[in-house]
């Protein structure tokens, strides 16, 4: 069976590939083999680090892959190419040379529905103090987050989440428009 997954990229600090455009842009070049064949790449774009001040601004992007692997299998993958690039899991709103996000996966919802909407309700503050062990599917944070959702809409604009049921330009559309703005294309 052939999947769409959607993944989000960022780095805000250098590695051993370079700066967070190279990196990016490399890590892409990475991400794509037989079993997670990239169709379509965006732009990069510089955006603030959330949450504010956190550390120095992101290179962002998003890729949607034609993909034969599960979801975990996807994950992996996308930790491997991570640690390839000297990504070193250590804090969780620290600098980063390459982050690698698994958005969504076709329509799967994951673990289950009850367990995904405790997750997507969760206040910001609760949201930023707790990690999910698991993988949650789509990312639950995902409509609140113009540096995914503004590079996602140059590829998979009409992804439609299979719980809210919004594409992916609704939900870029209804973010606040000061934090689309700050979303800026690098190209
Ligand atoms: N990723 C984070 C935390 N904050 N901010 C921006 N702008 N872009 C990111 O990719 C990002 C972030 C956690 O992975
Ligand atoms: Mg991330
Ligand atoms: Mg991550």
């Amino acid at each position: 069976m052939v999947t769409k997954a959607l993944i989000a990229v960022g780095s805000n600090a250098v590695s051993q590939a370079g700066s967070s455009n190279v990196t990016v842009l490399s890590a892409i070049s990475a991400v794509n083999t037989d079993s997670l064949t990239i169709l379509a790449k965006s732009r990069l774009f510089e955006t603030p680090a959330y949450p504010k001040g956190a550390g120095p601004d992101f290179v962002n992007a998003a890729i949607v892959a034609e993909t034969t692997l599960s979801p975990e299998a996807v994950l992996a993958r996308l930790h491997e190419v991570e640690a390839a690039f000297g990504r070193a899991r250590a804090e969780r709103w620290g600098p980063r040379t390459l982050d690698l996000d698994l958005i969504g996966w076709g329509d799967a919802v994951r673990p289950d529905r009850p367990t995904w909407r405790r997750w997507a309700r969760l206040s910001p503050v609760s949201a930023a103090r707790e990690t999910p062990g698991e993988l949650i599917l789509p990312h639950p944070r995902l409509a609140e987050r113009a540096f995914v959702l503004v590079p996602l809409a140059e590829v998979a604009p009409d992804w439609a989440h299979p719980v809210t049921g919004l594409t992916v330009a609704q939900m870029a559309a209804a973010l606040p428009a000061s934090e689309r703005a700050a979303v800026k294309p690098l190209s």
